[in-house]
């Protein structure tokens, strides 16, 4: 049985972007013969500096939605990073395996450094990452392209760890799973649809109504030629609706252009925003209802399964080291 590990940071109100490139794949591993743990990572986000109480507010409303999204509970654990200290513990112990250079290499240090300042967090985020890998053994990752890059750290910093000490760690592989598509804002179909950007006509949340996600696909940003055809270079924004049409209803690209080839784009948003709402919709419902429930005995039982899946590797680990 494959062990899959997959995070999402509770920076903001979760997009479709965000369901379509992950938490319906993570749907999909739920209801597979694997061992998940799906993870807030919230002590990722601290490199942004939050306010607080969003943090906290954020940290729950994603735990919450993960269940909505309707993630197998039997055999996939949720819970939010910072209540599994095993993860943080693991990530000094694996910063020694780690090379000053190749953390320097990191394309999203160097993205990030430019933005949020350069402080040493978004230095060794990479190291906590291999460590919310390593610390429940994962072999499988289910994550977008732009984490290939610190994916194969993981892989070095494991194989340089199991080269001192013994096979202890399986060296992950990125998810052979259903890939989602990466979705690009509405408004600027050139920039990623995002949690933390004021990008608000540009993004599609988890509870937005009908009528807003039918009012931000009718304003959506196309080009002037009426021609639904894939075409990332010369037509992003028609290209991006056939990517959200595409995997709401998990068909082809080829298939959505055959469909719609004698629409005009007016219907054509009217479809994808459509799909939308019904993809949506019974998520946010869902979600309402889970307000109103205590599901505190979930979020506790399923801690405690992360937890001693966590304690188990680090003593392994202390007991390999001598500490
Ligand atoms: N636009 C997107 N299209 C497809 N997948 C996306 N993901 C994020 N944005 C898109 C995927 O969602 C998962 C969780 O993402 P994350 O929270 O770890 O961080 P992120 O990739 O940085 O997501 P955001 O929403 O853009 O947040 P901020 O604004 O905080 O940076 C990942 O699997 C990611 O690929």
């Amino acid at each position: 049985m494959k062990t899959v590990f997959s995070g999402i940071q509770p920076t903001g109100k979760v997009h479709l972007g965000n369901f379509l490139g992950a938490i319906k794949n993570w749907v999909y591993l739920s209801e597979q013969d694997n061992k998940n743990f799906f993870c807030v990572v919230d002590l990722h986000s601290i490199t942004t500096h939050p306010d607080p109480q969003e943090l906290n507010s954020n940290i729950g409303n994603t735990l919450k939605l993960l269940i909505a999204a309707g993630i197998n509970l039997e055999n996939s654990i949720i819970y939010a990073q910072s209540k599994v200290p095993q993860h943080a513990y693991l990530s000094w112990i694996l910063s020694s395996f780690s090379q000053v250079g190749e953390l320097q290499r990191m394309t999203q240090y160097k993205e990030k450094a430019d933005t949020l300042g350069s402080h040493a967090g978004i230095f060794t985020y990479p190291v906590l990452m291999a460590s919310d890998i390593l610390i429940h053994k994962a072999n499988e990752v289910p994550v977008g392209d732009d984490q290939t890059q610190h994916l194969e750290l993981t892989r070095n910093i494991a194989e340089r760890f199991n080269n001192n000490y013994g096979e202890i760690f399986p060296l992950p592989a990125k998810s052979s799973g259903k890939s989602g598509a990466r979705l690009m804002s509405l408004k600027h179909p050139d920039k990623k649809m995002s949690k933390s950007s004021d990008d608000i006509n540009g993004t599609i949340y988890f509870d937005d109504d009908k009528d807003t996600i039918m009012k931000k696909f009718k304003s959506s940003v196309t080009d002037s030629s009426d021609n639904i055809q894939y075409d990332l270079i010369e037509k992003k924004g028609i290209s991006n609706l056939i990517d959200i049409y595409a995997s709401i209803n998990d068909v082809s690209h080829e298939e959505v252009e055959k469909t719609f080839k004698n629409s005009q784009y007016g219907e054509f948003k009217m479809a994808v925003g459509e799909s939308v709402s019904e993809y949506l919709t019974p998520i946010n419902l869902k979600f309402i209802e889970l307000e109103k429930e205590n599901i505190s005995e979930i979020i506790n039982s399923n801690l405690q399964e992360a937890q001693s899946s966590a304690e188990s590797t680090v003593q392994e680990v202390n007991n390999i080291l001598g500490l």
